[in-house]
């Protein structure tokens, strides 16, 4: 149930720091707080104050003072949420907040639920939903780069590009049913050429947006890389070298790492999850099978993979594992990173060995390195910024990182193409008008201008109190 008349409050900041905000938002904000408020200036009165004033005084519970504070006063429509609404800073302390809270609650608020004062800010017209759903990924953003996503999205970017995409098929959807309601008549309004364009012009832009999926994916949960390659090739010291910390244990005995090991790391704006995993090689150890059974497991859910080598094993043995790994990625396609390791051992002979002996794929990048000394990471990290693809994204770019969005706008391309279809076998408009309405619908879905009840139940539910 979407309640929408009740005065709601909760807790705006997170543990820790001296200052703590609590927010109430609904129509009797300001005389709930007044309940409980003492300005410190006599004579001041919470419901004649302007929005946006702010007012010092004294929280009390009966003679009991609980805290100085000061009050922000917002008047609807000027708040976040469209509503009346003040803010309490007061100091961080669990128990001020909690006596708070008790104490508006007592006074008839109620605690918020996740996402309420958002989706109370939606169902005011403050915000559509896409711009909703980006105030949630800005406070989870990791990276400057899932940062200017969010940001973009915030700030109606993408909810702009949909609704020209509507506009147009609106106009679609008008000639067309004007057909229909001249039906009798066989007459033809809508100049088929042009239709077929409008629907064309539509597909171009949500296949764009649709194939940015993958890059928005990465860009907000991180570009999966599995550190793969034979036992003792250095994949820990590499992982340890890229995260700048001791995470996995290192050791000269092939066969250290059995289970992987994972975690993240912000490279020029980007954040990578770099997954270091079991060697790869023959073992009749049960444990290290599952280790390896594993390796696999991670190197399929990567994006890119690094292959470390011993650049003391020379070329023969090199191209075995090479070999390897091709076939398991075959058909996958996925970006290969040969890094041929402990270049710090080797005086140059045996990279002359291995040097114009393997042939590299249009997939493949091949690098001398030394996890041990640090040579060659640099241009490791530049070229990872570089084939994740994340590089070219420009700012003002419009990508798809929900996957409630792509998923609508995967329906919208399905019905745009049988409307495709439908203009070139001159199938009667009725059947083509159904379609255009689908792609419509579901076009609608990712703004909210068509929503449901479930539908913003799932979205607001996974907020934090108090957003
Ligand atoms: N000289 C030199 N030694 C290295 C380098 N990188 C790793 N080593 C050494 O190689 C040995 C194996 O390193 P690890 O990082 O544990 O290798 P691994 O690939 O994770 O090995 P497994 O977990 O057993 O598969 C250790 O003794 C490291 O100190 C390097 O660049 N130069
Ligand atoms: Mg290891």
């Amino acid at each position: 149930m979407i309640r929408t008349r009740e005065t709601i409050c909760a807790p705006a900041t997170g543990a820790g720091g001296a200052i703590a905000v609590i927010r109430i938002s609904g129509a009797q904000s300001i005389s709930i707080t007044g309940k409980i408020f003492f300005p410190s200036v006599s004579g001041i009165k919470l419901d004649e104050q302007k929005g946006y004033s702010i007012v010092y005084g004294e929280i009390r519970s009966g003679e009991e003072i609980i805290d100085d504070v000061l009050l922000s006063i917002f008047k609807a429509p000027h708040s976040y949420t469209g509503e009346d609404s003040i803010e309490i800073s007061c100091h961080a302390s669990g128990y001020i907040q909690q006596k708070i809270l008790e104490l508006l609650i007592r006074n008839g608020a109620l605690t918020a639920q996740p996402g309420e004062f958002t989706q109370r800010a939606f169902l005011n017209g403050k915000m559509d939903l896409s711009q909703a759903e980006a105030v949630a990924d800005l406070i989870a953003a990791e990276s400057g780069k899932a940062h200017s996503l969010a940001i973009n999205q915030m700030r109606g970017g993408f909810s702009d590009e949909i609704r020209l995409l509507r506009a147009d098929l609106l106009h679609f959807a008008s000639l067309i049913e004007l057909e229909l309601d001249f039906g009798e008549d066989d007459v033809e309004f809508a100049d088929r050429k042009e239709l077929k364009e409008i629907v064309q012009k539509v597909l171009a832009v949500t296949k764009g947006l649709t194939s940015s999926f993958s890059i928005g994916n990465v860009i907000k949960n991180g570009v999966p890389v599995a550190i793969a390659g034979a036992p003792n090739t250095g994949k820990s010291t590499l992982l340890n070298l890229l995260l700048n910390e001791e995470k996995a244990i290192v050791s000269e005995i092939p066969g250290t790492t059995r289970d992987f090991i994972e975690d993240t790391v912000i490279i020029e704006g980007v954040q990578y999850r770099f997954i270091d995993t079991a060697g790869l090689r023959k073992s009749n150890d049960i444990i290290e099978n599952l280790g390896i059974k594993r390796t696999f497991e991670k190197i399929d859910q990567a994006e890119i993979i690094l292959l470390v080598a011993d650049i003391n094993q020379g070329p023969v043995i090199l191209m075995e594992t090479l070999t390897d790994i091709r076939l398991e990625n075959s058909g996958k396609d996925k970006k290969l990173i040969i890094l041929v390791n402990k270049t710090d051992t080797d005086g140059g002979s045996k990279r002359k060995e291995i040097e114009g002996k393997i042939e590299l794929a249009k997939n493949e990048s091949l690098l001398y390195i030394s996890a041990k000394t640090g040579s060659g990471i640099d241009e490791l990290k530049m070229l990872l910024g570089k084939i994740s693809g994340i590089d070219q994204v420009a700012s003002e770019n419009v990508i798809v990182s929900n996957i409630r969005h792509y998923e609508a706008l995967l329906k919208v391309t399905d019905s745009l193409e049988r409307v495709l279809s439908g203009l070139e076998e001159n199938l009667p408009e009725d059947l083509i008008a159904i379609d255009v309405r689908h792609a419509i619908h579901y076009l609608g879905q990712i703004t909210g201008e068509i929503t449901t009840d479930e539908i913003l139940g799932n979205i607001f539910s996974n907020f934090c109190i108090g957003k």
